[in-house]
């Protein structure tokens, strides 16, 4: 059974449909068993995809210049010499959020209470978090407001861009858009996560283990703990090599070919936060003022490794800028004829 929450619909985009989890997934075993089916199918299939785009020599940052998708999963590609790289992924459904005894004390913000998001149109979303590079070519066209932010004396080139708020991340993505003709934007909430989990149901989409991060995503590791100690939060048992932030894909991609979904940067969504089911609680005017803040995903270079999971999600002020925050960008793929 499923129930739909019309207080979610705010959340999503046209495309998406947000359901309640109920009854739980383990007493509904045949339309989990659906679901379990078409996320290892969809894994399947990007792995077959990605390994011919790797014999071919299409992946990594050889994608062709204004090349235009096809709406296949797994297809890489950029719009202009100077956009981000993308990958095409494909309609599916997620479950998200957390089982409550699975998570960490203090971090949950809502995401115990599991839902369902339809997301009914295949997409396109970045291979990467947005860089300096990528950003810096925005102002030098005359875009982003001219805004150039500070690297940290950490470096710019394909590092993450930070120090960007919510609405200098909106301003790449309409500079985006009018460059390229094509409608860029920030991830929903539902979205985020869709690409996230890549078909994956445990914490991280590498499983459900802290120790393994240090292959697949810059956080809080000894390099930091030793460049920064925090004297209450102790860092993941391995080592990353990046006290700060790293060169975007330095770590392994997720099932559906992105890097750093969690870990180096948070990524700003859309989405204003609220509770699941405690719509009544928000105030969101026009959808720029956010009482309770703009949603990031993903935990950063920093982080408690308690929050570099799938189904984390914090909420600061959408005027926030930080050495902890950047973006990432999807495109909505127009319907071939
Ligand atoms: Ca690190």
């Amino acid at each position: 059974m499923r129930l739909r929450i019309s207080g979610l619909r705010t959340m999503a985009h046209p495309r998406e449909t947000l359901v309640l989890n109920r009854p739980p997934c383990k007493e509904n075993l045949t339309e989990c068993n659906v679901l379990h089916t078409v996320a290892e199918t969809m894994k399947v299939l990007f792995a077959a995809a990605v390994t011919a785009l790797a014999a071919s020599g299409c992946t990594g940052a050889s994608p062709q210049p204004g090349a235009q998708p096809g709406h296949e999963p797994g297809e890489v590609f950029r719009d202009c010499a100077t956009c981000p790289e993308m990958v095409v992924v494909p309609s599916g459904t997620v479950l998200l959020g957390t089982p409550m005894p699975q998570v960490p004390p203090g971090v949950g913000r809502g995401e115990e209470t599991q839902r369902r998001a339809v997301i009914d149109a295949a997409f396109a979303v970045g291979v990467y978090e947005v860089t300096f590079a990528e950003w810096d070519a925005c102002v030098e066209a005359g875009g982003c407001g001219g805004y150039s932010p500070g690297d940290q004396g950490w470096g710019r080139g394909t590092r993450p861009v930070i120090n960007v708020n919510f609405r200098d991340a909106r301003a790449y993505v309409r500079w985006l858009s009018g460059k390229t003709g094509h409608e860029y934007r920030l991830p929903t909430d539902a979205e985020w996560e869709y690409v996230a989990r890549a078909g994956t149901r445990t914490l991280r989409f590498w499983g459900d283990e802290e120790t393994e991060q240090c292959r697949h995503a810059n956080g809080y590791d000894t390099t930091g703990y030793a460049a920064k100690p925090h004297p209450f939060s102790p860092p993941v048992g391995c080592e990353d090599g990046y006290a700060w932030t790293a060169p975007v894909g330095s770590f392994v991609p997720n099932p559906f070919g992105l890097h750093d979904v969690l870990g180096n940067v948070k990524e700003w969504n859309n989405d204003c936060w609220r509770h699941p089911v405690k719509p009544a609680n928000i105030i969101d005017l026009l959808g720029w003022f956010c009482i309770t803040g703009r949603v990031t995903r993903g935990g950063h270079w920093g982080a408690f490794p308690g929050t570099l999971r799938s189904a984390w999600r914090g909420a600061p002020s959408g005027g926030t800028r930080n050495s902890a925050i950047g973006f990432r960008v999807v495109r909505t793929l127009e319907p071939t004829s």
